[in-house]
């Protein structure tokens, strides 16, 4: 605040400029811009587990797949005393009606991804305290799939979605190997968990695909683990490849893991000038039992990727850490190296709390230059809630960050708030991805 009080302060930008440039000429004005702006700038959404309409019943939608998200499985067993054993024996709208009747009937929905699905049925026009999912179920039912994700995407001002994609997935390969041309708004992702999370499982999925690898990593699997990574991006052509890593992830790291990266994924990715995602802290199946629920965060290294970095200049990667506590690390070592992308607040991080103080943290430490957000969507009605949450904490921060450089005596122009927002949302990632 230099000299000036906030009394001071709020007076000298109510009396500067006239306003007839467009520009903010005070704070509520600069807050309606920013807001606006916000609210309207398309959104290029990075990493998302929806499908584009040709991969058929891998794209879901609707209020029983809503109810059956884990997040919400997980906050169910809190409220609930049915055994995880019995409640996976019930089909699917059996399962939705318990949610529906522990988490929002006899429970206030006050979770994010509670809040989520009320969110989803207001923007909807739906009951959001229905007694049970009659109603629901049959707006649903008469919804035409393909208009029904036009409408989402407009709702949601979604233009681009990232999907993530399995080259080992038998349902996938179909789609792959088939004739129909996937919808262009959905770009694919290369997704190496399998591969490099679970080497002895990979190996005889990939021999099925007629590449000569074995479990012992030698040169010859090297060798042909690249030309399985060379024809699958020739034939996915995805925006960069991907891999989710548990918080004792290690580089280098004497593993399967460790040889495959260094020796096959970064040559490929090389290349083919193409990103690697790395999102690390993950530590699955903590509870078994609650099956994809079961996954929880571990607090994990990040001088493996400053060093990852280091030893790869020429190769660009895009990073998140599941951990709160790896943030601050994650954006200083992204202060070091320029060819690495902090991107979104995933999972047990996508809460409004979290995302205020994260995103934060990064405009002042890294101005623009990252990306704030992906919604990790895995209905495709999630796109309404989880962009609109995440658009307004988005936008308090950035109002924070202009009133302050306002303070210093720099006003935003609103050329610089659209230029800023387009960053945010598409441009920082279609530049990063060369598209
Ligand atoms: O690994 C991932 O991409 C995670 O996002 C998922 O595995 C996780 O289940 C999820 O949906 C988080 O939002
Ligand atoms: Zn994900």
């Amino acid at each position: 605040m230099n000299n000036l009080t906030v009394k001071q302060f709020e007076k000298t930008i109510s009396a500067d400029g006239d306003g007839r440039d467009g520009n903010p000429r005070d704070v509520s004005e600069l807050r309606r811009q920013v807001d606006e702006t916000i609210s309207t700038t398309p959104v290029f959404d990075l990493h998302t587990h929806l499908f584009a309409p040709e991969f058929g019943g891998l794209n879901l939608y609707g209020i029983d797949e809503l109810l059956n998200y884990h997040y919400l499985i997980a906050e169910f067993f809190r409220f609930s005393s049915l055994a995880p054993e019995a409640f996976w024996k019930l089909e699917k709208p059996k399962q939705s009606d318990l949610i529906w009747q522990t988490l929002f009937v006899e429970n206030t929905p006050l979770s994010e991804a509670a809040r989520g699905v009320v969110a989803v049925l207001n923007a909807l026009g739906l009951d959001t305290r229905a007694a049970d999912l009659r109603q629901a179920r049959e707006f649903f039912a008469a919804q035409n799939p393909a208009d029904y994700i036009e409408e989402v995407l407009k709702i949601s001002n979604v233009t681009d979605i990232g999907m993530t994609n399995d080259p080992l997935d038998e349902a996938e390969i179909k789609v792959w190997n088939g004739d129909a041309p996937i919808d262009s708004r959905f770009h694919a992702a290369l997704r190496l968990d399998r591969l490099l999370n679970g080497w002895a499982e990979a190996v005889p999925l990939m021999r099925k695909q007629n590449y000569e690898v074995s479990e012992n990593i030698d040169g010859r699997t090297i060798n042909e683990t690249r030309r399985f990574l060379n024809d699958w991006i020739l034939k996915m052509k995805p925006l960069y490849l991907g891999v989710s890593l548990p918080d004792d992830f290690a580089f280098p790291e004497d593993s399967a893991r460790g040889k495959l990266i260094k020796d096959a994924v970064l040559p490929v990715c090389r290349e083919h000038r193409i990103s690697l995602s790395l999102m690390v802290g993950v530590r699955r199946k903590v509870n078994p039992a609650l099956k994809l629920a079961g996954d929880g965060v571990g607090r994990a290294d990040v001088s493996a990727i400053a060093r990852i970095c280091a030893e790869n200049p020429d190769v660009k990667f895009l990073v998140t850490f599941l951990s709160r506590e790896n943030q601050h690390e994650l954006v200083v070592t992204a202060r070091k190296f320029a060819n690495l992308m902090p991107f979104g607040c995933w999972w047990f991080l996508n809460n409004s709390s979290i995302i205020t103080e994260i995103t934060r943290e990064r405009f002042e430490m890294l101005g623009t230059s990252f990306i704030p957000q992906h919604s990790d969507a895995r209905i495709v009605d999630q796109l309404i809630y989880k962009w609109s949450h995440s658009r307004r904490i988005i936008a308090d921060a950035l109002f924070e960050s202009y009133a302050g450089l306002w303070r210093e005596g720099r006003r935003v122009t609103r050329k610089e708030i659209e230029r800023d927002a387009a960053k945010l949302f598409s441009g920082n990632f279609r530049d990063w991805v060369g598209i």
